[in-house]
């Protein structure tokens, strides 16, 4: 077939400076535990488990080998009028990891499909019980929800809406919880800002509650730059979110399975959502999937108020595929055999230290951990933001690490299997790193 650009540019990538790595490729050959190898043999620590995906790290052995089982047995089946008996097996074990009373589980392919799956099921929650008039979604300022027209409609993030016309109507967004004057290098969850969560009051006020179906908000906002929630924000929000019948989503994409020491943020945190979306870290991130869990009397209403047989018009072909079902169920098996939850738990407060050692090298102007998450804010170089972000990511990569940036942002998430040894490895590395960046 006639070749008609050069291969580099026939790869248009996600969320990628293109022409700049066209010119400069970071390309991944094989991977293994913590750690990748490039195509040139270079060895890379995977300091943010992939996209925040793989938890259990590379090449897991009980993932590994439920994909070539099931392939070998049952590549695909529908789940649209037939299914298949790991998708149940996997629905009920992953309810038995949510919160009391959410037990019902709606199946996609990623955390995208999962937000917009979470929002309809909001709309269609309310108009079932004859309060159809709550339609209105609010969001949050620097939430990010994926990037179908939903969640980039109650996302936050500027650059993800500005070219992409006028998104879902109806949305409003509370402000953010960033407050680096009164929060900088917080320990753990910051001490101020409870009270950001009535900004929700402002709003209600404005629309009503008697409009408002949802609230959607990450528990812990990760790919903006992990800002985390001030301490008793989460619970205002689930109080004034019940004084006016509004439902409560959390998008734990980032946080389901264990990235914050816990199997969800919700438990972690003691604040029970109506609704969470996961994706990511529910296969290990070796197949694309997401699940959407609900309490109770969401799934209840429907089965009851439907006024037809097929009770929600919704799903993917690829809901509950039996590849992504035996990859799930393995990484659940594996994240319990090796009890990697409770093992981030125990790591946390090593790698709170070691993160907060670096304060005080050049540029940074704030540091956040929580769980084996860690970010560490650099000042923006004048007039080119984001710059010094994307230096120290290269320089990461050129010196064995792969972290992300946000802007001036890195962002830290790896493998809940990294050892003590590899966190000391990791933050000796970037204090070098960040010690020379200009
Ligand atoms: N919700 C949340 C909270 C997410 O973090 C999505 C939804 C969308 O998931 P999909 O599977 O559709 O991509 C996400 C995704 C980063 C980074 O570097 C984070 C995500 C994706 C890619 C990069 O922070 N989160």
């Amino acid at each position: 077939m006639l070749q008609r650009t050069n291969t580099m540019e026939s790869f248009w990538m996600p969320f990628t400076a293109n022409r700049d790595f066209q010119n400069n490729p970071r390309l991944i050959k094989s991977a293994e535990g913590m750690y990748y190898t490039s195509t040139e043999g270079h060895k890379v620590m995977d300091a943010t488990a992939g996209l925040w995906c793989v938890n259990a790290g590379h090449k897991d052995p009980f993932v590994t080998k439920a994909i070539q089982e099931q392939a070998l047995e049952l590549d695909y089946a529908p789940s649209f009028q037939f299914s298949h008996p790991k998708a149940f097996e996997l629905s009920s074990q992953l309810a038995s990891l949510m919160p009391e009373g959410m037990d019902h589980v709606f199946f996609t392919n990623s955390g995208s499909e999962s937000v917009d799956t979470a929002l309809k099921i909001a709309l269609h929650y309310h108009r079932m019980r004859g309060d159809g008039s709550r339609t209105r979604l609010i969001g949050r300022e620097r939430g990010y929800h994926g990037t179908g027209f939903g969640g980039i409609s109650v996302g936050g993030i500027v650059s993800n809406r500005r070219h992409f016309g006028t998104l879902l109507t109806g949305v409003d967004h509370l402000r953010d919880t960033h407050d680096l004057k009164r929060n900088a290098f917080s320990k753990g969850c910051p001490q101020h800002g409870a009270e950001f969560a009535f900004d929700l009051e402002r709003i209600v006020g404005l629309h009503d509650p008697s409009t408002i179906a949802a609230v959607i908000v990450e528990p812990m906002a990760g790919s903006t730059g992990v800002l985390l929630p001030p301490v008793g924000y989460l619970k205002a929000l689930r109080e004034i979110c019940d004084k006016h019948g509004i439902l409560l989503i959390f998008d734990e994409v980032i946080t389901a399975f264990g990235r914050l020491g816990a199997a969800t943020a919700a438990e972690y945190f003691e604040v029970t959502p109506d609704i969470i979306t996961t994706a990511k870290g529910l296969t290990n991130g070796i197949i694309p999937m997401g699940a959407v869990i609900v309490q109770n009397n969401i799934y209840e209403s429907a089965m009851e108020n439907s006024d037809s047989p097929i009770e929600l018009f919704h799903g993917y072909t690829y809901s509950a595929s039996p590849m992504a079902c035996a990859a799930a169920l393995a990484a659940l098996e594996s994240y319990e055999k090796n009890d990697l939850f409770a093992r981030a738990a125990k790591l946390a407060p090593q790698w709170e230290k070691r993160i907060h050692d670096l304060a005080g090298l050049p540029n940074i102007v704030d540091i956040r951990n929580l769980g084996l998450v860690g970010a560490i804010e650099l000042a923006p170089r004048d007039g080119a933001p984001g710059a010094r972000g994307m230096d120290a990511m290269k320089k990461a990569w050129n010196a064995g690490f792969m972290v992300r940036v946000t802007g001036d942002i890195i962002a830290l998430s790896p493998p809940l299997i990294i050892s003590e040894t590899e966190i000391d490895t990791l933050f000796d590395g970037l204090a070098d790193i960040l010690g020379d960046l200009d």
